[in-house]
């Protein structure tokens, strides 16, 4: 048993705490075995903004990572058939969960045994009973960092796109999102033409400029919801959402001429840089397919002569 704080009363402290932060709610996991304390967590969490789900049967912990995928998890260190330890090791296990904080909050007091929990993939350890203001101000904290890192990790350093594996998991997302909703969904692939030559002309920096430039044209020219990522080198693709694939075509094809008039410029020097195109539209297949049959639409606009999008 826990001394009851009533959170009514701090409803007030909390709110002034929040005061002003327009971000996005935290998605805050919290197991915990005790039904009052779980409650407790929840009201102190919603009040101060956070999005809470709450399970005190830690059987259901496999379940709560899919359904609602925490960005940082409130564990209990005493649970009947297992400890808050055992859990983390279970949450460290999943890849995508590997780096979210894990925060025990325990009446446990003896800081071996704190510190034991936490070389086995905790990353604080809170003891109960916890004043609200503090437990609220550590998930900020946590939350604050792994945002961050997670806005580092998806992106392309050079060109602030998303790189390869987050464009991977995008198309993975996007599929799913094509089949329950029924709509068409568009995979598009460009490959800059003779851009060994661009680097060997005007030298490395010019061609990284290229690259940025050619990453904002991209993103000016597409819908908001469309994804633009940095494949490799100077490969790029593009989902396109409920688009279908002659209209993604169309699009493509519009960028790839308006992308080929621009005077690229290097010192005194002038010249131009085209791109070609291959385009695949989703026919209820799996994302390799798709990407392979993209990639041949690409080699096929190359063998055309470059400067070209194929479909
Ligand atoms: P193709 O029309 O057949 O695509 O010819 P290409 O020269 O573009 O093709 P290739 O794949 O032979 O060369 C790609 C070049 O892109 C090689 C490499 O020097 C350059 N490249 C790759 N990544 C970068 C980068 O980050 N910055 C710069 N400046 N160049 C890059
Ligand atoms: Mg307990
Ligand atoms: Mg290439
Ligand atoms: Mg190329």
């Amino acid at each position: 048993f826990y001394p009851a704080v009533d959170p009514g009363q701090l409803i007030e402290k909390i709110e002034t705490y929040t005061h002003g932060n327009t971000v996005e709610p935290y998605r805050v996991l919290v197991l915990d075995d005790s039904r009052a304390q779980a409650k407790f967590m929840e009201t102190v969490l919603k009040k101060a903004g956070m999005t809470a789900h709450i399970i005190t049967d830690p059987m259901q912990i496999i379940n709560a990572l899919e359904e609602f995928s925490p960005e940082i998890i409130i564990l209990d260190m005493y649970m009947p058939g297992c400890t808050g330890m055992e859990i983390a090791r279970v949450i460290r296990q999943q890849d995508r969960f590997h780096s979210v904080p894990i925060i025990y909050l325990s009446a446990e007091e003896d800081v071996s045994k704190q510190l034991h929990a936490m070389s086995l993939g905790g990353d604080d350890f809170l003891t109960k009973p916890i004043d609200p203001k503090h437990l609220v101000a550590t998930i900020h904290n946590r939350g604050r960092r792994a945002r961050s890192l997670l806005a580092l990790m998806i992106r392309d350093s050079l060109t602030g796109l998303y790189n390869h594996t987050h464009t991977l998991d995008l198309l993975d997302q996007e599929i799913v999102r094509a089949r329950q909703k029924q709509q068409p969904l568009s995979f598009a692939m460009i490959d800059i033409d003779y851009f060994k030559r661009v680097n060997d002309n005007y030298g490395h920096p010019i061609g990284d400029r290229i690259l940025r430039s050619l990453s904002i044209f991209l993103k000016q020219r597409l819908r908001k919801t469309d994804h633009v990522g940095r494949y490799g080198g100077e490969e790029f693709v593009i989902i396109l959402p409920d688009t279908r694939e002659t209209d993604a075509r169309n699009v493509l094809n519009e960028i790839r001429e308006r992308f080929a008039e621009l005077q690229q410029r290097a010192g005194d020097q002038e010249f131009r840089v085209t791109f070609s195109c291959g385009i695949a539209g989703w026919h209820d297949e799996s994302a390799q397919q798709l990407r392979e049959r993209a990639d041949r639409a690409l080699y096929d606009a190359k063998a055309r002569g470059r400067n070209c999008v194929v479909l």
